[in-house]
């Protein structure tokens, strides 16, 4: 058994000793139907898109866990764009985070509550008028509400939606590697678009307490395992021939660039995109080998000469530390997206503004993602 005592935990031993979920079959079940379902229409692209935190529970009948800041904004707005731009949607996300469209309407910004008017019956004689009150949406909130609502049963008549729920880490992984095991059969139609915030560390379960951890000692000590690192057998085993995107989160802005090339070094996939945690909203970076922008395919990265190296173990810990030591800089290109660039006409949006009036950077990062993904499938044609 592995365990933080011994040697850290590797995909292969986690998916070995860590259960797998409640409930797992019949959602793994769900989504490789609905792959399967618009892998026969062969002009449709499919996206998997991985949205909010996952938690770690400290004990078995679970009353504390392990949690991050994530609301999951950034996968239900991107998912409502991908469906925009004729995707069909696997939308995993966490227990009660933001969904495509009812994200509009969360309860602490936007209670829905509050668009809604009452209508009393009206005391003309006709038979036809009717006795109750009726509820309806308010004038003023009708005009940006229709749009949404449009798409929102767009979204449900052509069954281009399928949403999944997990909660903690252990479910996030078992059903990521089960739908990525569906999704490899699109081969390039499938892109993997991964923002949900992910702990990267976890209880094992020989660990985890089963009842609620008491308070009488006054202080709780915890050592935690590493979560491994899954994108690596994602992409150089469970879908090789994928478009990946995983996205880098950091509060200290130097560590952005040098962080997000050292994870595509270390893995081997198309894209990361670079976040600062305050300023997620307005701005974010685009980090990619230049030899795969040029050639428009990044099957170089399971091919010989032009392979970035796949750092291992001691190295990876290494680059973490120092992130740049490993790395050739100029093997890497940066496109930074930003929103001020909008209001000084230096960046087109695809329908101009986003839904609510204001333009949302997630609709500048789809439209660049279609582009990518369009000419890493036909660099396979
Ligand atoms: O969910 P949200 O919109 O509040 O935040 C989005 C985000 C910052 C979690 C996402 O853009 C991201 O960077 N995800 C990966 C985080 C990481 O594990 O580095």
């Amino acid at each position: 058994m592995t365990s933080s005592s011994s040697q850290p935990f590797s995909t292969e031993s986690y998916f070995q000793t860590q259960k797998p979920p409640a409930g797992l079959k019949e959602k793994s079940e769900k989504m490789h139907n609905f792959v399967e379902k618009w892998k026969a229409v062969k002009s449709k692209k499919v996206v998997l898109v991985t949205s909010g935190g996952t938690t770690v529970p400290l004990e078995s009948n679970t009353v504390r866990f392990l949690d991050n800041f994530s609301a999951g904004t950034r996968g239900a707005t991107s998912a409502e764009y991908f469906l925009s731009q004729g995707y069909a949607v696997i939308f995993l996300h966490r227990l009660h985070s933001l969904r495509p469209f009812s994200r509009h309407y969360s309860h602490s910004l936007n209670p829905f509550l509050d668009l809604l008017s009452v209508v009393q019956p009206t005391t003309s004689s006709s038979s036809s008028s009717s006795t109750e009150p009726s509820i309806i949406v308010s004038k003023e909130y009708t005009k940006s509400l229709l749009p949404i609502l449009q798409a929102y049963h767009d979204s449900q008549n052509s069954e281009t939606l399928l949403s999944i729920e997990f909660q903690t880490v252990n479910d996030y992984l078992w059903l990521l590697k089960s739908v990525t095991a569906s999704m490899a059969s699109l081969s390039r139609r499938g892109m993997f678009y991964l923002a949900a915030a992910v702990s990267d560390f976890f209880l094992p379960e020989e660990k985890v307490a089963e009842h609620k951890i008491q308070s009488n000692k006054g202080t709780l000590s915890l050592e935690m395992d590493q979560v491994p690192k899954v994108l690596k057998p994602l992409v150089q085993e469970w879908t090789p021939e994928g478009y990946i995107v995983s996205f880098k989160l950091e509060t200290d802005e130097a560590l952005l660039i040098p962080k997000s090339r050292a994870a595509l070094s270390r893995y081997g996939h198309q894209l990361v995109i670079g976040n600062d945690l305050h300023r997620r909203k307005y701005e974010v970076v685009f980090v990619e080998r230049r030899n795969l922008l040029q050639k428009g395919k990044g099957d170089e990265r399971l091919k010989g000469a032009e392979t970035p190296p796949i750092i291992e173990s001691d190295e990876e810990n290494k680059s973490e530390l120092n992130p740049t030591a490993l790395i050739d800089k100029e093997e890497y290109k940066e496109t930074w997206l930003r929103l001020d660039d909008l209001k000084n006409g230096t960046a087109e949006t695809v329908n101009g503004k986003g839904r609510d009036g204001e333009v949302e950077i997630e609709e500048l990062i789809i439209k660049e993602l279609v582009d990518r993904h369009q000419r890493w499938i036909d660099a396979k044609m």
